[in-house]
């Protein structure tokens, strides 16, 4: 979702039901200060809010899981332990989770739902053949 998208679209960014969320500590993209930042990941997008209050709210940014290649674990920073990389086509976000358990299940669950979202899209284009 861009910045410039209208008031209009506000009631799009109700979120299907939400897989997995929680919190964890992103790197800005051009300035590359940390921030604590609310994830949540329904099958569609993954989205980071200021806080856990975020149902009904414009997120600060929402990625389409289309864009997202694949999640992985990093030691790019050496200081931040439980780091992954979330690729996606014009970015990577550096994220780092609270626990190492966290981190891994972050991971396993966002390349399961880039899967399953690139096998239903898959399914759909095979049965518009038929
Ligand atoms: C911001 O720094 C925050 O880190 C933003 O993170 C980040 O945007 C900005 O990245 C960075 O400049 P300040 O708060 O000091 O302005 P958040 O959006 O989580 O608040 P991203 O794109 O990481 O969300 P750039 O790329 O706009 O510089």
């Amino acid at each position: 979702l861009s910045s410039t998208s209208s008031d209009e679209d506000d009631k799009n960014f109700h979120q299907k039901e939400s897989i997995h969320q929680g919190y964890c500590v992103k790197q800005g993209g051009v300035v590359k200060n940390w921030k604590r930042r609310f994830f949540v990941l329904d099958e569609d997008r993954i989205s980071y809010y200021k806080n856990e209050k975020w149902q009904g709210k414009r997120p600060i940014k929402s990625i389409d899981i289309l864009n997202v290649k694949e999640a992985k674990q990093t030691e790019r920073y050496k200081d931040r332990d439980n780091l992954f990389e979330l690729v996606t086509r014009n970015r990577t976000f550096y994220v780092q989770c609270d626990t190492c358990e966290d981190m891994y299940s972050w991971i396993a669950i966002i390349n399961k739902t880039v899967s399953s979202k690139h096998q239903k899209k898959i399914s759909q284009f095979e049965n518009a053949q038929e």
